[in-house]
Order: C-alpha cells, then sequence, then structure tokens
C-alpha cells in the first residue's frame, strides 16, 4: 500500500540523488526498490514502484513529484483550452512507456513465484491532482469543473482514462499478475457526482485490461458510500480503508465480492497488544467475505518502524 517503502532504510540510500520520477523510470533501480519490502517482510505479493502521475509524465504532462509534497503540475489544467492541449499530447504509446515494462519485466523475473501487483491511479484522481495543480485537501477545483463545465471535466477524464489504462496494460502485457486502480480521493464525491461524473472515465479505464486475464482491484479512501458503485464500474475485488469494518462492507457488497484492507495505519504505532488485537479483529471480520487480501486501510507511515511491518505480516501469515 502507498509508498510503504518510504519506511525503508534501503529505500532511502537507494534514492539518494535520484529524483522520484527518475527513478521510476529506472528499470533497475524501479525493480531493486519493488523487491525491497518483500524480501523483508516476507509479503506475499509486491506492488510495482511507480507512481499514478508516471504515465502523465509519460505522455508530457509538465510534472513532478516534490519531496514532502507529492505530485506538482507546471500548471493547472483549468479551462477547455487546457484540456484541448492535453488532447493535442496524442495517445500514451508502448514505446513512451517502454521503462515501466522494462521495469516490470526485470521485477517479475526477479520475483519467481511471487505475484507482482501493477497499478494505476483513477481518472478522478489524476484530475484531482490536475485541476488543481498539486495535492489539495477538498478537491474543490475539480469538483467545481464538473458541475461548471461538463463537457470539458468529461474530455478531461476521458483523456485521463486512457493514459492511465494504457500505462496499466502495459504492466500487465509485461507481466504483472494483478491490477489495482487507485481512485485515493473519490471520498471526496457524493455518491450521486461519483456515479454520473466519475464512474465512467473509472469503467474506461479497466476496459484496458478487460481483454487480459487479470484480477482487478479498486481503492478509494473515505469511500464507505461509494463501495458497491465502484464495483461496479468492473472491479473483482473493493479495497476497504480503515473507517468501515469489513463485515460491514461484506453486507453492503451483498457478500460476493471479495475485499482488500483493512488495517488501521494509525495503529502501527500503538503497543503490540493493540496492534495485535486490530489485525485479528480485522482479519476475523474478514473472514465472512468471499475472500480478504490483507493490507492496510491506506498508506504506511514513513516513521513507521520496520520491524512492526514485519510482525505483522508474520502473524498473519500465523492466523
Ligand atoms: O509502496 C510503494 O512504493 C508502491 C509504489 C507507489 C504507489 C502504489 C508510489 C510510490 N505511489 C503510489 C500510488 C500513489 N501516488 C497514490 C495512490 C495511493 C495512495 O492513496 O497513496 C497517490 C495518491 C499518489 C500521489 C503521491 N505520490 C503522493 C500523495 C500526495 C498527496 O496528495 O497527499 C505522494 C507523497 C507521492 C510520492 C511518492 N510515490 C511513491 C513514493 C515512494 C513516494 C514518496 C517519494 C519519496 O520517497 O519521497
Amino acid at each position: 500500500m502507498r509508498q510503504a517503502g518510504r519506511s525503508l532504510p534501503e529505500y532511502r540510500a537507494a534514492r539518494v540523488g535520484t529524483a522520484m520520477l527518475d527513478a521510476c523510470l529506472d528499470p533497475a533501480l524501479a525493480s531493486e526498490i519493488t523487491l525491497q519490502p518483500v524480501r523483508r517482510h516476507d509479503v506475499d505479493a509486491a506492488i510495482f514502484f511507480s507512481d499514478i502521475v508516471v504515465p502523465l509524465k509519460l505522455a508530457g504532462v509538465d510534472v513532478e513529484i516534490k519531496p514532502g509534497v507529492g505530485p506538482v503540475m507546471g500548471s493547472a489544467v483549468r479551462t477547455a483550452d487546457d484540456v484541448a492541449r492535453l488532447r493535442d499530447l496524442g495517445p500514451l504509446t508502448p514505446e513512451a512507456l517502454q521503462p515501466v515494462s522494462d521495469g516490470v519485466a526485470l521485477t517479475v523475473d526477479a520475483l519467481g513465484a511471487t505475484p507482482l501487483i501493477g497499478f494505476a491511479g483513477a481518472p478522478f484522481t489524476l484530475a484531482a491532482y490536475l485541476v488543481e495543480g498539486g495535492p489539495s485537501r477538498d478537491h474543490l477545483a475539480a469538483r467545481t469543473l464538473m458541475h461548471a463545465d461538463p463537457a470539458t471535466w468529461t474530455a478531461l477524464t476521458q483523456w485521463a482514462a486512457d493514459v492511465t489504462g494504457a500505462f496499466l496494460r502495459a504492466q500487465v502485457l509485461a507481466g504483472a499478475s494483478a491490477t489495482q486502480l487507485f481512485d485515493s480521493w473519490a471520498g471526496s464525491l457524493s455518491l450521486a457526482d461519483y456515479t454520473a461524473h466519475v464512474a465512467p472515465a473509472s469503467a474506461r479505464a479497466l476496459t484496458h485490461v478487460a481483454d487480459l486475464d487479470v484480477k482487478k482491484v479498486h481503492f478509494g479512501t473515505g469511500t464507505s458510500e461509494l463501495l458497491v458503485a465502484m464495483r461496479d464500474v468492473g472491479a473483482d475485488v473493493v479495497g476497504v480503508d480503515y473507517r468501515l469494518p469489513l463485515d460491514e462492507a461484506n453486507r453492503r457488497l451483498g457478500g460476493t465480492t471479495p475485499l482488500q484492507g483493512n488495517i488501521d495505519p494509525a495503529l502501527l504505532a500503538a503497543p503490540w497488544p493493540v496492534l495485535e488485537a486490530h489485525v485479528r479483529d480485522v482479519v476475523a471480520r474478514g473472514s465472512v467475505a468471499p475472500g480478504h487480501v490483507v493490507n492496510l486501510g491506506h498508506g504506511v507511515p514513513p516513521e513507521t518502524d520496520p520491524t512492526v511491518l514485519t510482525r505483522v505480516a508474520q502473524l498473519v501469515h500465523e492466523i
């Protein structure tokens, strides 16, 4: 889950002197960083080291990842003309995606029997960065645009769907055996707005891998009211953050959908008995669903003691 590797000293050492997006586009380095948490924690799968804005960069968008901040755009995308300029960049081609394909192929080779999860950002979360120009709290500008100028919003999210879909497809074709679509900021939307203005673009992103034999996880935060709608865009597994217990998530989804989650990252810093009781409760509640991919409900805080993560993985394997 989210930027998990940041808590590792070996990650920080590997990154010295290399900007985040340059690290993502260096196949050998991206592969090495992907393997680090697998070696250390003995988890059952790896998630490819990259970022949701990598396909934007490869498509020609002026974007960088500022340390301690996150993705920042050279200029915000707010008007019909801004969106037209994005569309003029043309489709994201397999040639442009070659560094990603190479990084995935190297990683899959090194992982052997351990599966690799490929991922991409959902169109709304990408649009939230593009329209705001960087990280924001309530994604106000993006939510305004979808109502103020629905045609421009649709053009923007369709473009984002195709770019992010191409990124996802490249990872699967290079050997990733599952995919995850991150709509991290969808929790700022009402169900009505999600359904009308966001779901069609997320469904479009997933059509890029529809012909490939790969399971699709769909994850957001603050999305307790959106779980059914998020499944219905074409997901096989629904990620649940830490706000809703998994037995209740399973009830809302009608008992038919495997779940992922939902250990609260805040408890990683709590005394071990508190964390252990929480992990056991999450696993017990998750056992009522047709399947449960045990994971955090959101990101590993960068200051997390890595030995705690190893211990959580051990505990889950014991259970
Ligand atoms: O654990 C891993 O390293 C896996 C690779 C990974 C993934 C799956 C990274 C590397 N980023 C992501 C996804 C991602 N990126 C999401 C979706 C998941 C989530 O909700 O966190 C989002 C929203 C981003 C955008 C992003 N990139 C942020 C969040 C900013 C905000 O708005 O709050 C940040 C801080 C980044 C930078 C980033 N991406 C990845 C890493 C390791 C880092 C930190 C860079 C560093 O080491 O300084």
